[in-house]
């Protein structure tokens, strides 16, 4: 796991298909939008607006979130240095690649956060210990 320069992560605009006729949008995530097969799908919901989640890093994982619904502050941590990055709209998303530290926080009532993720569930994949993280990544 390699050192991520947190420079490089931004938003990425997600294609949107407006109703000419009024009838709302449609946002589409076909083959090629994201750098990998998508593995697993899984989203956050109900989130109290004073809870934190995730806290930790991935050894593999990469994974794309949108806020399908509502707002969320998404926490990155490359060891050395961190930065937040708002989600708050569908079609928009944010590509975090392995070896970062992510927090979530500051939920709005009703968001919902989706994941779309290039592994299946492996708990070894997580690291959850902020200094073996600060460690692994030569900070
Ligand atoms: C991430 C953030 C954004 C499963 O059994 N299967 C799964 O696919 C997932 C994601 C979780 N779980 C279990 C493991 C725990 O017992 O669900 C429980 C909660 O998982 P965790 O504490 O990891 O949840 P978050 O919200 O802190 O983190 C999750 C993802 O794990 C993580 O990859 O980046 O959402």
């Amino acid at each position: 796991m390699s050192y991520v320069n947190l420079t490089n992560i931004s938003l990425q605009e997600i294609p949107k298909i407006c109703d000419p006729e009024g009838r709302g949008n449609l946002s589409v995530i076909e083959k090629d939008v994201l750098p990998f097969d998508i593995k697993r799908v899984y989203y956050l919901y109900d989130v109290p607006s004073d809870s934190c989640r995730g806290g930790h890093a991935h050894k593999e994982l990469q994974q794309f979130l949108i806020a399908l619904s509502g707002s969320f502050d998404v926490v990155l941590d490359n060891g050395k240095h961190r930065r937040t990055i708002t989600l708050n709209r569908p079609n928009k998303g944010l590509l975090i690649p392995c070896g970062v530290w992510r927090e979530l926080e500051n939920f709005s009532a009703g968001s919902v956060c989706l994941s779309l993720v290039s592994e299946v569930y492996q708990e070894e994949d997580y690291i959850r210990d902020y200094d073996v993280f600060r460690s692994v990544v030569g900070a």
